[in-house]
């Protein structure tokens, strides 16, 4: 299925392989989540978002907490947390799509992330653009130049929190964070996935979800790919300004501005 500028792919992953990514992403928590801290923030929300030092020869990994600070909300980056979530980076499974969108002849991993969205707990996103997010370290223009392929790891429909997009919304140009959608947008649609179901978006969609109140986990691998021959989003010059952290944060101090989704 194709939803006017994403990609939507069916059983991408098997029974088998979306059991070891779910392993992949429950080793990744535990050590991230006991790594020893290298700065700390607040997202806009008010949340715990915890930046831990270099882990596993990579860099550190932003542990974004739902409230309560009990519950992992989300991780950034997380690939070289676990080799079986950094096989994917490079799977053509997804790298092919990733480049079918971007059309180019191949892609490089730009970042990596895991939403959480557990049972009971699990937090929504506002309307935004990835693109947001990634303009701050990369440029408006390269911001753009990027997709994120999602992986789902769990059954997903609007009872626990799956992921809503609106179709078309890239080629508007970049809108504020949770700004949604405008007159003249099409339709927001839910889109309900399986275990081992991919979709494929530009940074420029506009998407969100919602909370997960349901008895059942929603959990999903986020891939954002980029041409080839670009760097990793934390080893750009910004990211190597401040290691570990957003655009302009101040360790230890919460900075208003960061909407903490990232
Ligand atoms: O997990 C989700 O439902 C959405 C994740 C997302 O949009 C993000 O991480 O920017």
């Amino acid at each position: 299925m194709e939803a006017d500028g994403c990609l939507v792919l069916r059983n991408v992953f098997d029974g088998v392989e979306v059991d070891g990514l779910r392993a992949g992403i429950e080793a990744a928590v535990a050590v991230a989540a006991a790594a020893e801290p290298d700065h700390e923030r607040t997202s806009a929300a008010g949340n715990r978002i915890v930046g831990t030092v270099a882990l596993r020869g990579g860099p550190g990994t932003s542990v974004h907490w739902e409230a309560g600070g009990e519950v992992v909300r989300n991780l950034r980056p997380v690939a070289h947390l676990d080799d079986r979530l950094a096989a994917c980076a490079t799977d053509p499974r997804l790298t092919g799509p990733a480049a079918t969108l971007l059309g180019t002849d191949g892609v490089a991993l730009l970042t990596s992330k895991i939403s959480y969205k557990r049972a009971g707990v699990g937090s929504g996103y506002i309307w935004h653009q990835d693109h947001s997010f990634l303009a701050a370290f990369l440029g408006a223009r390269a911001g753009a130049e990027a997709v994120t392929a999602m992986v789902f790891l769990d059954d997903a429909d609007a009872g626990n929190g799956a992921l809503r997009l609106v179709p078309g919304s890239h080629r508007g140009g970049p809108r504020p964070d949770g700004e949604g959608p405008r007159a003249g947008d099409a339709a927001a649609v839910t889109v309900d996935a399986a275990p081992g179901d991919v979709i494929v978006f530009p940074t420029l969609m506009l998407h969100s979800s919602g909370p997960n109140h349901s008895g059942r986990d929603r959990r999903a691998l986020l891939y954002l790919f980029q041409p080839p021959g670009r760097p990793h989003l934390d080893e750009t010059p910004v990211a190597r300004a401040r290691p570990g952290r957003p655009p302009g944060s101040v360790p230890g101090r919460p900075r208003p501005r960061w909407t903490g989704r990232g």
